[in-house]
């Protein structure tokens, strides 16, 4: 089967997890990815945090599945003759090194630009060109915080709390992915490539939209009726943290099922849709609330909202989190168990899907990764191994039509 992007190759500069996450995307929709290595040493991540002495780690692995890798020291000028080679025959570079590393290597856009016009160039930076931050290094919790994720997150008698989601990374990734698709549809169009930039913390306000949304309101209004602080606490004039509450129209928490005392996620999350508030309290047995004027509007609940998921969470406490969400499924309540991530790696739905996959490794044996979450009706994106550092590079260089001799000559040119 052939795949959408098959033929579009793409110089792969990136490290950690937000460029890597982009490229690995790319690659499973078939794009020709070749990662680019330092000689010695590579990512960084294929030694951080290892489980198996001498092995690529899994921060490794799991981001740079289905990919080549070639090792080049694109500081030394043998080095910089082959990535001006492979900048000719590619059709996008991307990159996320600290600000300015790709023009001190000698790499500025309007050199990649004269060398290859149809060149597009992606970058994920932590602030966005001209941003008074610009010279700063990011890394995923600085992002969350200065995207504004962290001072909305948390319970609001703690500190700001950063998620465990990587907004700033990945995230920062599939919105880069975004717009190099966008900027490959432009070349058609155009017969040109261009810059693509996204920064980590316009990436992480792009998801905390609702929360600027908060803060106008929270101007003109003084309070804000969805959060817990509503209305027995009191306002700033800056969005508060709220816990665990629901950031849209419906009201809903984390809620205690049986066994909680002793299991870390035996919890639910529930959620009052306002159409669903006549089956939630048949659900409960509290038919009397259905047309309580002190229960019936979600106005009316506000005041006393804590006490409802009390009374729920005394309904809750006889089942476990799976048990309450099979009877509340058929009452049509937005809910869901609490997983954890030992739950997800053996969740049969999620392995059928091939959201969890298992991908054999020349060195670790198999290893557990997240697959492609976004599925197509002509192609199931199979996930192939991560590249063993320099695997690749006799193969892309033999492409490029380097002799064996020359090949042999650039390796010992670049032995670290
Ligand atoms: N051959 C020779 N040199 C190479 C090379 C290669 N194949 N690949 C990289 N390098 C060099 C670069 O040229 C650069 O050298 P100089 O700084 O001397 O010009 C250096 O290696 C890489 O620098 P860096 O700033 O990217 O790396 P760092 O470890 O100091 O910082 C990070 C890491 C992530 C903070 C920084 O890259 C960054 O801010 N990136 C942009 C934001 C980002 O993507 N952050 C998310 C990372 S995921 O949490």
């Amino acid at each position: 089967m052939t795949k959408p992007l098959e033929g579009i190759k793409i110089i792969d500069f990136t490290h950690v997890q937000a460029g890597p996450a982009c490229t690995q995307l790319l690659a499973w929709f078939g794009a020709d990815v070749i990662k680019v290595e330092r000689p010695g040493s590579g990512d960084v991540t294929r030694t951080q945090l290892r489980d198996i002495p001498d092995v690529d780690a899994l921060y490794f692995t799991m981001l740079n599945s289905n990919k080549k890798s070639l090792t080049l020291d694109t500081k030394q000028p043998e080095g910089k003759e082959v990535l001006k080679k492979l900048i000719k025959e590619s059709d996008v570079l991307v990159e996320n090194f600290g600000p300015g590393a790709l023009d001190r290597m000698g790499f500025t856009w309007e050199t990649i630009r004269e060398l290859n016009p149809k060149m597009i160039v992606a970058s994920v930076k932590g602030f966005s060109d001209g941003h008074h931050y610009d010279d700063l290094k990011v890394y995923e919790n600085v992002a969350q915080c200065a995207g504004g994720a962290a001072s909305t997150t948390g319970f609001w008698d703690g500190p700001p709390t950063v998620s465990a989601a990587a907004l700033g990374d990945s995230n920062t990734g599939m919105h880069l992915a975004i717009g190099i698709l966008t900027a490959l549809m432009g070349r058609q169009k155009t017969g040109r490539g261009q810059k693509v930039a996204v920064s980590m913390q316009d990436s992480v306000l792009n998801l905390c939209r609702v929360k600027l949304r908060d803060q106008q309101r929270l101007d003109r209004l003084g309070f804000l009726e969805e959060y817990p602080q509503y209305p027995h606490g009191e306002f700033s004039d800056v969005v508060p943290r709220g816990g665990n509450a629901g950031g849209g129209g419906q009201p809903g928490w984390v809620l205690k099922c049986k066994g909680w005392e002793t299991d870390p996620n035996a919890y639910i999350y529930f959620t009052i849709q306002g159409h669903a508030w006549a089956p939630i309290c048949r659900a409960l047995g509290k038919p009397e609330w259905i047309e309580d004027p002190h229960y019936a509007t979600a106005q009316a609940r506000q005041p006393h909202i804590f006490e409802i998921f009390n009374t729920i969470e005394g309904w809750l406490a006889d089942k476990t989190k799976f048990e309450a969400v099979d009877i509340l499924r058929k009452f049509d309540i937005p809910c869901s168990p609490v997983l954890s991530m030992k739950e997800i790696a053996n969740d049969p739905s999620l392995r059928a899907s091939g959201t969890i996959t298992e991908v054999p490794h020349k060195e670790r044996g198999t290893y557990l990764t997240v697959g492609s979450p976004i599925k197509f009706s002509d192609m199931k994106p199979e996930v192939t191994a991560s590249p063993l550092l320099g695997e690749h590079t006799e193969e892309v260089l033999e492409g490029l039509g380097y002799s064996r001799e020359d090949i042999v000559r650039l390796r010992e040119l670049q032995a670290v």
